[in-house]
């Protein structure tokens, strides 16, 4: 299923007058307050979140899976849903395939689809935290960090292996996440669990091409449930110090323990120049992997402030990889993420709110009320209309989930792929 760019602007014709209003009133007030609303809306279309290849169809617990219909069965399926999101919100520019559930048949077919969509190719991810058939080695108990060399070897061929398929698509960066780690005290010793991990990064590290980056996730527990051997971002940003110029530290929302600052822990990677990249979900108790922002949308609000001083401010810092990492147990699967990328835009603009400058003599007075009143007037703010002039400038949908549902997409996929399809991933 392709969305006709007509399609599109019919439906808006019937937002527009509203969409107008709205804009207007906003732009008028922004701009009289000092802000320039043509370079907020521009960086807003600008700003582009990759999707990952094993979320558009219903994910599922460990106490079961309820399948969503129509969901896409192949790549190339995948990649037409990618472009059904990227069509109505303009903002899902990039795909991010994890390997092996998603390594394409073809890769011309593949490339010249995504191309004709619009879609690159973000970060391509590993998988060393399940058994492929017929492996020799299992992961059962570790995978880099597997205390029998021939596992760990196998283990860093995958990663070389997924930087080759990465490369022929035009990625430019890997991401390791692992599983590894222990469920018991006692089951492992802590640092030679660590140090394996490390050389085997350093391993992977040196197969990568010169301008690619390495992108080492990190997480507490699950599903180790005593120690995790890249449990937080301290350990992160050791193992890719260890690597090189090349590594960073990627974060992701969900990999906290409940109350962690995230906000000060992006802004010290970036002041340090390692924030490599960024998984987006949201949750109440663990790594729930919910829609962006339904849970605590002035936490996010805040790591956006500190994301975007950091884009202003750090230019030791690279170009972040944007993905969105969530499962999507009860909604469909794209309504959800079109909820998702909405709320990362509306965190982007209303942090891009934010008078930096009257922050600045604020905390210099030590003025604390006044530093507050000035993040919660930017929080606030109905953002909305700038984002969807945002989406009208590029061709997206003022609504995008209206458009979805008023464009009848669901029917058509259930049409064109029948109802009991599923899709790889977890
Ligand atoms: C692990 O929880 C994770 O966040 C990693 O990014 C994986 O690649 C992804 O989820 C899918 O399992
Ligand atoms: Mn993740």
């Amino acid at each position: 299923m392709k969305i006709q760019q007509e399609q599109i602007s019919d439906y808006n014709q019937r937002e527009l007058k509203s969409h107008t209003e709205s804009f207007d009133f906003l732009a008028n007030r922004l701009t009289n307050n000092g802000h320039n609303v043509n370079d907020i809306v521009s960086n807003l279309a600008d700003f582009q979140v990759a999707i990952p290849s094993w979320a558009l169809g219903a994910g599922g617990t460990r106490f079961g899976r309820f399948g969503f219909y129509g969901e896409p069965s192949n790549l190339e399926e995948k990649i037409d849903d990618i472009g059904v999101l990227h069509s109505l919100t303009q903002t899902a520019g990039a795909v991010s395939l994890h390997i092996p559930w998603d390594i394409p048949s073809d890769y011309n077919t593949i490339k010249e689809k995504a191309d004709a969509l619009n879609i690159k190719f973000d970060a391509v991810n590993s998988n060393t935290f399940q058994d492929q058939k017929n492996a020799a080695g299992t992961y059962k108990y570790g995978s880099l960090s597997n205390t029998s060399k021939a596992v760990r070897d196998q283990a860093i061929q995958h990663n070389l292996d997924v930087i080759k398929i990465g490369d022929k698509l035009g990625s430019k960066a890997l991401t390791v996440w692992l599983a590894d780690g222990s469920c018991f005290p006692g089951q492992n010793n802590f640092q030679t669990a660590f140090q394996n991990t490390q050389n085997s990064l350093i391993d992977i590290y040196k197969g990568l091409p010169e301008d690619w980056s390495m992108l080492v996730e990190y997480k507490p527990y699950e599903p180790n449930f005593y120690s995790t051997v890249i449990q937080d971002w301290g350990a992160s940003l050791m193992l890719a110090n260890g690597c090189g110029d090349k590594a960073y530290t990627l974060v992701d929302l969900g990999h906290h323990l409940p109350n962690s600052n995230i906000e000060q822990i992006v802004s010290i990677l970036q002041l340090k120049g390692k924030l490599g990249g960024f998984h987006f979900n949201d949750s109440k108790y663990g790594d729930d992997d919910l829609t962006v922002g339904s849970i605590k949308p002035y936490a996010l609000f805040l790591i956006f402030n500190e994301l975007v001083y950091g884009m202003q401010n750090n230019p030791q810092n690279p170009d972040l990889a944007w993905m969105i990492d969530a499962s999507h147990n009860v909604k469909d699967p794209l309504e959800d993420l079109i909820q998702s990328l909405e709320a990362i835009q509306e965190a982007y603009a209303k942090a891009m709110l934010i008078d930096q400058k009257a922050l600045k003599v604020a905390q210099l007075d030590n003025d604390v009320v006044k530093c507050q009143e000035i993040l919660q007037g930017a929080y606030r703010t109905d953002v909305r209309p700038l984002i969807e002039k945002a989406r009208l400038i590029t061709g997206g949908a003022i609504h995008p989930i209206n458009a979805y549902r008023n464009l009848g997409v669901r029917d058509q996929l259930i049409k064109e792929r029948g109802k009991h399809t599923v899709a790889t991933g977890l």
